[in-house]
């Protein structure tokens, strides 16, 4: 049997067939994504599944728009509809967040993060944030990013007991290197974060407090997470993870003397005109998020987790720091034997899809890694619940255990094994029922 999902599926029905007829080498590796979506289970803690709705703005007509400038101040004619939406998005994303003031033009998490550095620094100053190591993201002081290469970044982590965070050497170094910035916020890190104590620590030093929330912020949305404000100054995000919608950033803040120069940081100072269709569908995901159900999605994306990390120990797996009190959780497979790219790799062959991932003080590299995470959002979406989360953990530690048995070609049998059970639970909850 083959390891992936066979056929493409056809796209008729989802859209209508214009794409097929102008495009069909396109059409089939979108259906055949679609597919790839719908059998495997999605386990990366970055990704979910946009409603359809999102997904019909981010292929409007406003892909055909440029809207340079701001509502009501463009470089540009024929920006009414264009100001409708963006205004929508800002009003939406600052109500959502209960802030002040919002940028809704990045058009990433990189360039959100790039805009309050040019908004705030200049270059060869010092700012501070979580090392990659201990699930810092690449753009936070990374070597081999811009913040790391143009700009003085100096870090903190985890401790290595608890493999939480060091707050007395977030402390220690902001006294030492008295950085303009300090970034709380992560990739893979699974625990609550305390935006008061890093808040006292900013003030102490004079720093400006920037919270990149792009991994919590649909639990911040649905109150599933404390919220960073009113602690940060400024709380970027991208939009397209727990938080379900377009490929996308955004930047909040509260006060006023940060509007002029986030704004321009972003146009012009990084941007050209906005990707208006993207913006569209922003403010789409905003008013998702508003609704009731929405709540009830960040609370079940924790409930799941929790239960997928009981599972997984339940089954002879370490997760780092003992548990996870939102949407993730990083496995350590040292005990196993196994590193994390041979996991994510079996994993993949038994349908269940996930990323490797470094673990607090790996001595692996980045491109082998000793542990995986994984996330809850895209499997909560499509429906599963605590019992399904429990199963997926029993199958994950059923293929490591195989590759920690046989080495990285795993155990064949375990995996068509775990492939069917995949296909059961992916056939009971499809990923776009309609
Ligand atoms: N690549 C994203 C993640 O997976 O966390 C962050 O940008």
């Amino acid at each position: 049997m083959s390891t992936q999902p066979t056929a493409a599926a056809p796209l008729d029905g989802f859209w209508n067939d214009d794409l097929a007829k102008a495009d069909p080498e396109i059409a089939a590796a979108i259906g055949s994504e679609l597919k790839r979506q719908q059998d495997k289970i999605e386990l990366i803690a970055s990704e979910n599944i946009a409603s359809k709705a999102v997904l019909e703005a981010t292929g409007s007509v406003f892909t055909n728009k440029y809207a340079e400038g701001y509502p009501g101040k463009r470089y540009y004619g024929g920006c009414d509809y264009a100001d409708v939406i963006e205004t929508l998005a800002i009003d939406r994303a600052k109500e959502l967040f209960g802030c002040n003031f919002a940028n809704v033009q990045p058009n990433s998490g990189s360039q959100m993060n790039q805009a309050v550095f040019l908004a705030l620094l200049q270059p060869g100053d010092t700012f501070m944030g979580l090392d990659l190591n201990s699930g810092g993201h690449l753009t936070h002081g990374s070597p081999v990013n811009m913040s790391g290469k143009w700009f003085n970044p100096v870090s903190y982590g985890v401790t290595e007991g608890e493999e939480l965070i060091d707050m007395e050497a977030v402390a220690a170094t902001a006294r030492e290197h008295k950085p303009k910035i300090i970034i709380c916020g992560g990739t893979a890190y699974s625990r609550v974060w305390d935006f008061g104590a890093f808040r006292a620590i900013a003030d102490e030093v004079g720093a400006t407090l920037l919270c990149d929330m792009s991994h919590i912020s649909g639990l911040v949305a649905g109150g599933a997470h404390p919220s960073p404000f009113p602690h940060c100054d400024i709380v970027t995000s991208t939009t397209h993870k727990s938080l379900r919608g377009p490929r996308s950033g955004i930047i909040l803040w509260n006060d006023e003397k940060f509007t002029k120069p986030l704004n321009m940081a972003v146009f012009p100072g990084l941007q050209g005109g906005p990707l208006m269709h993207v913006v569209a569908a922003k403010a789409v995901a905003f008013r998702e998020a508003l609704a009731p159900e929405f709540k009830s999605y960040a609370h079940r994306i924790v409930e799941n987790a929790r239960a997928l990390a009981a599972s997984l120990e339940d089954n002879g797996l370490r997760i780092v720091s003992g548990g996870t009190d939102n949407h993730s959780m990083l496995v350590d497979l040292t005990a196993k034997n196994v590193t994390g790219k041979d996991a994510e790799k079996g994993l993949d062959r038994a349908w269940l899809t996930c990323n490797k991932n470094g673990i607090p003080f790996d001595t692996r590299s980045p491109f082998v890694t000793s542990g995986v995470r994984l996330g809850t959002p895209a499997g909560t979406t499509r429906g599963f619940g605590p019992a399904e989360f429990r199963q997926i953990g029993e199958l994950i530690a059923e293929v490591v255990e195989g590759l920690s048995k046989n080495g990285p070609e795993g155990d064949a049998q375990i995996e068509e094994r775990v492939r069917g059970r995949v296909s059961e639970l992916c056939k009971n909850f499809p990923v776009y029922p309609e």
